[in-house]
């Protein structure tokens, strides 16, 4: 199935691509993250085209490519390689690819793809949590334990916006405070954060990796795990305005739960697909 961002036909020429990952196998709590994308897509011809801040209309100065909505095989193991195929597929195009979850889990075969063609690779994580445990429910890979998995590549990881951890993940919130913006931190002391997250990223390349349950569930109520404390929409633009200038190679936006009789999670996050697009079309030589 293949529904278009923006209801806009392909590009000819497309700068950024935006990848479905219908992919949900490991959801503990509030399921439905699978259908996520068709969702965002939906929403996305109600936005404005035009973005009001950078006075530009991105798609006329990028061109988006949306790629069909994948089925995925029942088998875990099965599914992981399909979403590694896709990377693989964008990551040689070397085009700006936006991979729309779906549960956390997938930035794993998304990362260990992308490092092979970017062994200098910077992940800058938004998340409320960690998802930093060795093992989740008896198993060694899903939404709880990913970026613990993503840290075993030996990437550098800069988790921001984070407001609960398990007891097993104490050692880390006590030894790693050095890579770990905390929400109340970052609230605190934007500032401050903002540099430490443009020195992390130094000149790139880089990669988002965006759990929406980063946002204060006011503002996206529709995740898997809404925590209260999150950042802002306007915090969270100042992030992306730091990770466009790192030289960004691709991104991920997962953990959406839709709510269909209040979109408004979808919406901000089809939003941001176009917000990060105008940055994009800005920085673009
Ligand atoms: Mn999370």
């Amino acid at each position: 199935m293949k529904l278009n961002f923006l209801g806009l036909p392909d590009s000819s020429n497309p700068r950024v691509a935006l990848v479905p990952l219908p992919f949900e196998f490991t959801t503990s709590w509030l399921k439905g993250t699978k259908f996520a994308p068709l969702e965002i897509l939906k929403v996305s011809p109600n936005l404005e085209f035009f973005d009001e801040e950078d006075l530009i209309t991105p798609h006329e100065v990028l061109g988006f490519y949306t790629e069909e909505i994948i089925e995925f095989s029942t088998d875990f193991e099965r599914a992981l390689a399909q979403v590694e195929e896709l990377a693989k597929k964008y990551a040689e195009k070397r085009l700006f690819a936006i991979y729309i979850g779906g549960e956390h889990t997938v930035s794993f075969p998304i990362l260990k793809v992308y490092q092979k063609y970017y062994p200098c690779l910077r992940v800058l994580h938004l998340d409320a949590h960690l998802d930093q445990r060795d093992e989740y429910l008896g198993s060694k890979l899903n939404h709880a334990t990913v970026m613990r998995r993503v840290k075993e590549l030996n990437l550098p990881v800069l988790s921001v916006g984070i407001r609960s951890a398990s007891e097993e993940e104490k050692e880390i919130l006590l030894n790693e405070r050095e890579v770990i913006i905390p929400a109340k931190d970052f609230i605190k002391d934007e500032e401050a954060s903002l540099k430490k997250v443009s020195e992390f990223l130094g000149e790139g390349p880089s990669y988002l990796s965006l759990d929406v349950d980063v946002f204060d569930p006011s503002q996206a109520p529709g995740v898997g795990t809404p925590e209260p404390g999150g950042l802002s929409w306007y915090q969270v633009l100042e992030i992306l305005k730091l990770f466009v200038k790192a030289n960004p190679v691709a991104m991920d936006i997962v953990e959406v739960r839709p709510m269909p009789a209040l979109p408004i999670t979808e919406y901000l996050v089809a939003r941001l697909i176009l917000k990060i697009s105008a940055y994009l079309a800005k920085s673009l030589p």
